[in-house]
């Protein structure tokens, strides 16, 4: 059944280097899926391990984790979105392509601009989440419910007396 579904798709520091976001997200508003979040992350060491947790008995784990780190591209950074919408995360997935960019449809957004580096890692220029468990986890870990203008999950106020940085 088709029902409404978020997803995480990063832009990761290849795509930004190569200059394809517009690219991609020009592919994906194919879909009339709507952006429900967006920003640009910098991202750190436990971010981007918690991010592919599932992954880090894998021997290419600590490349992923330099390359989403952007240190691989020398851009520290990647676009994060929420796409919202009717079939989100198998949409946005078959746009994506496979994950080895050799195997991916060629007229797929990793067929079309990914590669597999001499170390063996699929660079393969966006990031979709798989499935909603995993979709809940990974928006979760990279937005906070004020940054996104759906309300996708429960929520609760937290009384918290913290020092922040505001316009001075
Ligand atoms: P996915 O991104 O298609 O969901 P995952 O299995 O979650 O694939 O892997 C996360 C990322 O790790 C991939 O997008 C790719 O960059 C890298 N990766 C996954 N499997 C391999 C592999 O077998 N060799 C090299 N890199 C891989
Ligand atoms: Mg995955």
């Amino acid at each position: 059944m088709k029902h409404a579904q978020a997803t995480l798709v990063l832009v990761k520091p290849d795509g930004l280097k190569k200059s394809l976001t517009g690219n991609i997200l020009t592919r994906l508003s194919e879909t009339k899926l709507e952006i429900a979040a967006a920003k640009v992350v910098k991202v750190s060491k436990e971010l981007a391990e918690e991010h592919y947790c599932h992954l880090k008995d894998k021997p290419f784990f600590a490349e992923l984790i330099k390359y989403i780190q952007g240190e691989l591209h020398n851009r520290k950074k990647v676009l994060a979105m929420v796409y919202w919408g009717n079939d989100a995360i198998d949409k946005v997935r078959q746009l994506a392509g496979a994950t080895n960019p050799e195997e991916a449809e060629s007229t797929s957004i990793r067929g079309s601009f990914g590669r597999i580096t001499t170390r063996g890692l699929y660079e393969n220029v966006i990031h979709a989440s798989t499935n909603e468990n995993e979709a809940e986890r990974e928006i979760k870990l990279w937005f906070g419910p004020d940054e996104i203008i759906v309300d996708l999950y429960p929520t609760e106020i937290k009384e918290e007396k913290l020092k922040r940085k505001v316009w001075a």
